[in-house]
């Protein structure tokens, strides 16, 4: 028997798959249809104080080798995810659930938590610090002081299963700046990582971009950002306490690219671009896949090859 399930935060998950947030997590509709798949959970897309529409269309566009995203944190809001969350915690309650959070500000992300804490949530806390998409506002996780302080306060005033959703970095020192920042708080998980920020796709035929907002300037994903998010993966396992799981994200469309985020360290792996493309019936192809290559290596379980990436001296 060959199995793919996993722990994260202490909890159990049947399969190590599930969808990135921002895909098919939006509504009860589509959130729905990853629960009735072969995924071991969801995340919820990220959650902000207020309901917002986000960026004008087109804002996503799958492209030859992945996509480019300009959505604009479009959710409706902590409350209605909450609501979502309940009722399956009631529906399905030996399964645990991952709510993702983003405030535009120390304020917004305390009061985000205050509303996790006053409800009935048990699961699990995705805080997004590298949403690249809303103009005029940075992406947290490139500003390492912001990061600190943002943790100290979190951590001060919530008291479940946290992680942080970070951005690629692409610099030895920032992998050695962001784990020394990290290390210092109780984060149940590292989530590496979001789209690249900023890529530009253009339309030879038109001579155009072909997202709206910030003249075409988008969040990169799938293919072109695998080799990053492994460097970013096998970076922070690395790095980071051994108590600080990671959660691998980009670029994954094969039961290849699983095990592959898996050797680097990956605890758990998430899909965003292949599943928006093939929708959440990918997760029975991409569990069989990895367990194909399971059994060719001889492996019955993760923890047989999980971060066992060999070097060349
Ligand atoms: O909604 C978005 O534009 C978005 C977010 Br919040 C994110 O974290 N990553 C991304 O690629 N798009």
């Amino acid at each position: 028997m060959i199995s793919t399930e996993t722990t994260l935060a202490g909890y159990h998950f049947d399969n190590c798959f599930m969808n990135a947030a921002g895909v098919y997590c939006y509504d009860a509709a589509e959130l729905n249809q990853v629960q009735a798949s072969m995924a071991g959970t969801f995340v919820t897309k990220s959650a902000t104080v207020m309901p917002r529409s986000g960026n004008p269309e087109p804002r996503y566009q799958p492209t030859r080798l992945g996509s480019i995203n300009s959505m604009g944190l479009p959710n409706e809001g902590l409350p209605y995810y909450l609501d979502y969350v309940s009722q399956q915690q009631k529906a399905v309650p030996d399964k645990t659930y991952f709510q993702s959070i983003t405030g535009f500000n120390i304020e917004e992300d305390e009061q985000l938590l205050a509303q996790i804490s006053a409800s009935d949530f048990k699961g699990v806390v995705e805080l997004n610090l590298s949403c690249p998409n809303v103009p005029g506002k940075p992406q947290t996780g490139y500003d390492f002081e912001m990061v600190e302080r943002i943790l100290t306060r979190v951590f001060t005033v919530y008291h479940g299963p946290l992680g942080v959703k970070l951005p690629p970095y692409f610099d030895i020192v920032h992998f050695d700046q962001m784990a020394a920042i990290l290390n210092q708080f109780p984060l149940a998980f590292v989530n590496s990582v979001n789209s690249i920020g900023n890529g530009l796709k253009i339309d030879v035929a038109t001579e155009r971009v072909v997202i709206k907002t910030k003249h075409g300037f988008g969040g990169i994903g799938g293919d072109y950002i695998k080799p990053t998010a492994l460097a970013n993966v096998h970076a922070f396992y690395q790095r980071l306490n051994p108590a600080i799981q990671i959660i691998g994200t980009g670029g994954i469309k094969s039961g290849q690219d699983a095990f592959e985020h898996i050797l680097c360290g990956a605890s758990m792996v998430q899909v965003g671009t292949a599943l928006q493309k093939e929708g959440p019936i990918i997760f029975e192809r991409l569990t069989r896949e990895l367990q194909t290559i399971m059994a060719q290596k001889g492996y019955t379980k993760l923890s047989d090859f999980r971060g066992k990436l060999q070097y060349l001296d």
